[in-house]
């Protein structure tokens, strides 16, 4: 029952297996396929990334595999930087430069106008072509200044509705049970028994 989690994402891998552990599942990373080579995300959606990465891994490796493709919208940025969420700050994009590029295009814009959302696709691809895909979406503003250690990406800039508290503030916890990667996740995992033994 080996599944393989189709991300090089450190903070992607932390929570999976945070959320992942009282699961029966045996789950490997790409590090255990070393042959597997960069894949390049061309969709131009969240599910159509996710299933370019779920289903080159299940190829490649005869396993099961889990992908996450995942990004920010903001709404004054009519929905940037979107699937490009990784890549906003390009070339050589960091998450310090990709936070440092947000600032600046909101610049001015008023805290109430700073309306985002994270967005979640995760989608497992079987290695005979069957999927299952599920997606989250976790609601926000964007806050004028960084605060916070936790998470990853944009989790410094990104204020949760519900607490009012910068995402990377919040507990481990508390950010599972929000955020669009934990009901992506939780939701994919209520179909997952049907999917495994089909
Ligand atoms: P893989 O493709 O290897 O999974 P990636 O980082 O390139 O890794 P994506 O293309 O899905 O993954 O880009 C997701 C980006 O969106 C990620 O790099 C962060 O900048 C941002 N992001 C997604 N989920 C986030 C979260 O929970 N907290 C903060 N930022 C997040």
């Amino acid at each position: 029952n080996a599944v393989v989690l189709a991300t090089r994402n450190k903070g992607k891998i932390r929570e999976f297996s945070e959320m992942l552990q009282n699961f029966q599942l045996n789950v490997l990373g790409l590090d255990d396929f070393p042959e597997i080579g960069e894949i390049e995300e061309t969709g131009v959606t969240f599910e159509a990334n996710a299933r370019i990465k779920a289903s080159e891994v299940a190829k490649a490796t005869g396993l099961v595999a889990i992908a996450d493709d995942s990004g920010l919208e903001v709404d004054a940025l009519d929905g940037a930087p979107g699937v490009f969420s990784a890549r906003f700050s390009a070339p050589n994009p960091t998450d310090e430069k990709n936070n440092a590029l947000l600032l600046e295009k909101l610049q001015g814009v008023p805290y109430e106008k700073r309306t985002a959302r994270f967005r979640c696709v995760m989608l497992a691809y079987a290695p005979d072509g069957q999927e299952l895909c599920a997606d989250g979406s976790w609601e926000g503003h964007i806050a004028e200044q960084p605060e916070g250690d936790n998470g990853f990406g944009y989790d410094p800039l990104f204020v949760d509705s519900i607490s009012g508290k910068h995402s990377a503030c919040l507990s481990r916890d508390e950010k599972n049970a929000r955020s669009h990667r934990g009901k992506a996740l939780r939701k994919l995992l209520e179909d997952w028994p049907f999917f495994w033994g089909r």
